[in-house]
């Protein structure tokens, strides 16, 4: 598998400027071409960092989540990244070498391209780059919402790990790598990968409560966000608010995969 890793810089002075930024009511679209250098945020409590902080709640948005793509140099990292209590998250590598400390625990874990954590609320972990290259990662976050009678815990997988499962009738043509039971109330958020075969499709304009972040890991497609059909492609996000319409086709020749973040199982306030 391969994974859309940002590589900064700046375009040259010679480039026309052809991005593809879209900020709509309904959804907005972060292409690839803008996670440049001049657009990077340092992160408290971390070193040898910078991230992109690609959605975060926005007042009138009412959105429940936060998504940054994280680059920590060689040697780099934080005691302890997470540093509001309530607050779960989900960490998925893209590129180099992660290593994540629960503070309970002494083993580390050592996490490569394709390698998914689930830190729960109230955990206390740390994270640091023990590799020789830059390590890349999706950081998702969100308030945690609880449920009585039912405890989410952090665990540790990967891509690799897990099969994804077709979707009803696609033959295959559309799956989905589920990294949580989608019956285990104890979650009220699913961070999962979907996967197209080329031409495949999500073929009816899903309209619904939840949210969306939508980070494409590889190959391209066309997307309907809204009244708009937009071709994305690997590094392109896509931020959907409550209700947007969505549905697209997978563009070829290889597969079209994304980050897909979703919020669940919990009444609305
Ligand atoms: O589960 C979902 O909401 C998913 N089918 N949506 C999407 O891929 N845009
Ligand atoms: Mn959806």
């Amino acid at each position: 598998m391969s994974y859309f890793t940002p590589q900064g810089g700046l375009p040259a002075q010679t480039e026309l400027l052809t991005d593809r930024a879209i900020v709509t009511e309904a959804y907005t679209v972060i292409p690839k071409g803008v996670l440049r250098d001049i657009v990077t945020s340092n992160l408290p409590g971390f070193t040898d960092t910078r991230a992109w902080i690609i959605a975060r709640p926005i007042a009138g948005f009412a959105t429940t989540f936060s998504q940054l793509i994280v680059e920590i140099a060689p040697g780099g990292g934080a005691e302890h990244p997470e540093q509001e209590l309530g607050v779960e998250g989900v960490v998925f590598v893209t590129s180099g070498e992660l290593t994540l400390t629960l503070e309970r625990e002494s083993e580390r874990h050592v996490l490569e391209a394709g390698g998914y954590a689930y830190l729960a609320a109230g955990e206390r972990w740390s994270i640091s780059n023990e590799g020789a290259a830059l390590t890349s990662f999706h950081w998702i976050r969100k308030a945690y919402e609880p449920l009585e009678g039912h405890t989410a815990t952090s665990f540790f997988t990967s891509d690799a790990e897990v099969a994804p499962q077709e979707m009803p009738g696609t033959n295959g043509a559309w799956a989905t790598t589920r990294f949580v039971d989608p019956d285990d109330l104890a979650h009220d958020m699913h961070v999962n990968i979907v996967t197209f075969q080329p031409g495949g499709s999500l073929p009816f304009a899903e309209t619904h409560v939840m949210e969306h972040g939508l980070f494409v890991l590889e190959g391209k497609g066309v997307y309907r966000l809204n009244d708009d059909w937009v071709e994305v492609e690997a590094g392109d996000f896509m931020w959907l608010r409550a209700f947007c319409p969505q549905a697209c086709y997978a563009g070829g020749p290889g597969l079209f995969r994304y980050l897909l973040y979703k919020d669940v199982n919990r009444q609305v306030r």
